[in-house]
């Protein structure tokens, strides 16, 4: 069965391919699984439609055959453990690119996500020009230790993984900053995955949603 995802009707980065569903997009283009995707306005997103399938009323959603998952760490695993491609056969090689997954998710993208919401949310408020050297230094310090693990290699583990895939969707919130011109190796790295012909086509089906030429 062709699984169905969720994505903005109009993506608030304007179609710089940074909402999370082009991570999906993205993973399935490498393991050759063709997808469809049902697009949905803010106001329908927060329907009990689809409040049933994300219960934080987000993008994005996965719908396969009866299983309706949110949370794109869980659905980019999902589809790497259904299809080849995306994770090691060698167990321990395997284990090590979902703990990449999870650094990606869980120690690299919450400081780039509160220096984001930061800057939108706390603009206007007396702390905001104090707080936000902190902020950058937090992220400075991870892309440090993330460009020494990475040294001179193509990839984090060996070939390509969905854990590759992850931590280069969380630092492509970084491109407009530049705070990842500081770490030459990982823009490298960010360069070398968005080559992949299967995240080229993930990236074009985004932005053609945004600019309106066709669905998906
Ligand atoms: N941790 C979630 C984050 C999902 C998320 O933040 N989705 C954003 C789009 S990228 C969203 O739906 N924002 C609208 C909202 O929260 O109302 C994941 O990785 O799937």
């Amino acid at each position: 069965m062709t699984p169905t995802i969720t994505a903005f009707e109009a993506s608030p980065d304007r179609g710089r391919g940074l909402a999370r569903d082009t991570r999906i997009r993205w993973a399935l283009e490498e393991v050759g699984q063709p997808y469809e995707v049902r697009l949905l306005s803010f106001a329908a997103m927060k329907e009990p439609a689809h409040l049933a399938l994300h219960p934080f009323g987000q993008i994005p959603t996965y719908e396969e055959d009866g299983l309706v998952l949110f949370e794109s760490g869980a659905i980019i695993l999902h589809i790497a453990e259904n299809h080849a491609g995306l994770l090691p056969e060698d167990a321990h090689a395997r284990a090590r690119a979902i703990a990449w997954m999870f650094a990606a998710l869980n120690t690299v993208e919450p400081p780039i996500v509160e220096r984001e919401a930061t800057g939108y949310a706390e603009r206007d408020k007396s702390w905001y020009e104090a707080r936000l050297p902190l902020l950058d230094a937090r992220i400075h310090t991870r892309l440090g230790e993330l460009a020494a693990r990475l040294g001179d290699a193509s990839w984090l583990d060996g070939p390509f993984s969905a854990g590759d895939l992850m931590m280069v969707s969380v630092l492509q919130r970084l491109k407009s900053s530049p705070l990842l011109d500081k770490h030459p190796a990982l823009k490298s790295y960010v360069a070398r995955a968005e080559a992949r012909p299967a995240f080229q086509r993930a990236f074009a089906a985004q932005l053609a949603v945004f600019e309106g030429r066709k669905e998906g």
